[in-house]
């Protein structure tokens, strides 16, 4: 029976990534997939998180499963580090949290959880949204609506839209929102209008479902967090799926957790057992490695503080190269790009035609995907002028 089955496009974006890794050129230029990428165009590992490890190589004595909600200095740190050590939600045990495989487990399980808890549920969604949130989300059965989130022309949120759009949301419903540097816009809501969205779930009785999967790459770990927990300090119940994959550069380690704000401390370790159940239902226990070095970072004051830091110079860099990247387009084309230096995070639309990406791709072998989104951590000292030129040249 297997034969019947067709060859299935690969992803996109991993596919252009792929293209580029192929193609000869030397001065070829990967802006494809979001991963941080320093200035010598390498994804490291992080100083703390390799001393993490070579500590759990020493002192590891078994590889027996870690309990089904993943490693307690991981889970508890992560907590923290999402919900903020002072949390009154936190305090009242009204957070409950399932380690996961990486940021696209943990929305799969809140995906599970939310199909269970409301099966005819919308799952409204940012326009545009990742793309892989439909696979990982819809495959539950859960149906899809969109709100109007980015505005091309202004190149920022047309928050408008937004609230006529989500005023049709209804009780039951998830709105699924970017806790922080959106994926693909980099377009970010401010605190004031994080404000409104919880008044509106309120009213609406819909159930927020965060997405963070930068927190730290935007305007450091705290403010980037800032929404979600205004929304948490106010809403009775809310899903936070968080990937470690980019602020702890553990991305192969698949490192993630499902959180679940509930009403009370009950109904958080009702929730907690759905969700095992909901991880059994596909995969059982949650991987090890990635959680036990994440939660040693987390648990150990010395470690975190280096690892902070180094977080922290990546999101300076990130920010400096929007400086530069707008400063450089600018002198080049002649338009404006300040949107960019208000962007946040790894990606931004450069606002070219699907066209115009693939003239830079093929006649200069800088890669972005269709829609412009560039990763931004991408660019570097030896490759920005290249880049800039060849985008004058695709928009002359
Ligand atoms: N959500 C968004 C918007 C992302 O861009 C990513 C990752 O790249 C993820 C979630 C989850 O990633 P991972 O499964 O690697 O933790
Ligand atoms: O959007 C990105 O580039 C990252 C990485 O199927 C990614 O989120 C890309 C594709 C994919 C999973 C992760």
């Amino acid at each position: 029976m297997l034969h019947t089955l067709e060859r299935l496009p690969d992803d996109p974006i991993l596919g252009l990534a792929a293209a580029c890794r192929a193609d000869p050129n030397p001065d070829k230029v990967d802006l494809t997939v979001g991963i941080y990428m320093d200035e010598d165009g390498v994804c490291p590992v992080f100083g703390a998180i390799r001393d993490a490890q070579r500590a759990l190589v020493e002192e590891e004595t078994s590889k027996a499963y870690l309990p089904p909600a993943g490693d307690p200095d991981f889970n508890t740190g992560m907590r923290a580090l999402v919900f903020g050590g002072d949390s009154g939600a936190l305090a009242d045990g009204r957070v409950s949290s399932l380690a996961a495989p990486g940021g696209c487990g943990a929305l799969r399980i809140g995906a599970e959880i939310a199909r269970v808890a409301s099966p005819e549920a919308k799952v409204w969604v940012s326009d545009p949204t990742w793309p892989v949130h439909m696979p990982l989300i819809g495959s539950v059965g859960l149906e899809f609506e969109k709100y109007r989130y980015y505005d091309a022309p202004s190149h920022g949120v047309d928050f408008d839209g937004m609230v006529e759009d989500l005023k049709r949301a209804k009780s039951g419903d998830l709105v699924l929102l970017h806790g922080c540097c959106h994926n693909p816009c980099g377009a970010d809501l401010t605190l004031e209008q994080w404000g409104v969205i919880a008044e509106l779930a309120e009213r609406q009785g819909f159930l927020p479902f965060i997405d963070i999967a930068y927190q730290g790459l935007g305007d450091g770990l705290e403010a980037d967090a800032a929404g979600l927990r205004l929304l948490a300090e106010r809403l009775p119940e809310m899903i936070v799926a968080a990937s470690c994959s980019k602020n702890m550069g553990l991305y192969r380690e698949r490192t993630g957790i499902a959180q679940f704000l509930c009403r009370d401390a009950g109904n958080a370790e009702a929730i907690l057992s759905q969700a095992k159940v909901a991880a059994r239902r596909i995969y059982s226990m949650p991987p090890a490695h990635g959680a036990l070095l994440a939660g040693r970072v987390l648990a150990a004051p010395a470690l975190e503080a280096a690892w902070r830091d180094e977080l922290h110079t990546m999101c300076l860099r990130i920010n400096g190269l929007r400086e530069a990247l707008v400063e450089k387009l600018e002198a080049t084309t002649g338009r404006d790009f300040a949107f960019i230096r208000r962007e946040k995070g790894m990606f931004s639309f450069l606002g070219l035609s699907e066209e115009q990406t693939r003239r830079l791709r093929e006649e200069y072998s800088v890669y972005m995907l269709g829609s412009s989104r560039i990763n931004v951590a991408g660019i570097n000292a030896a490759n920005i002028d290249y880049v800039a030129d060849a985008v004058a040249r695709v928009i002359a």
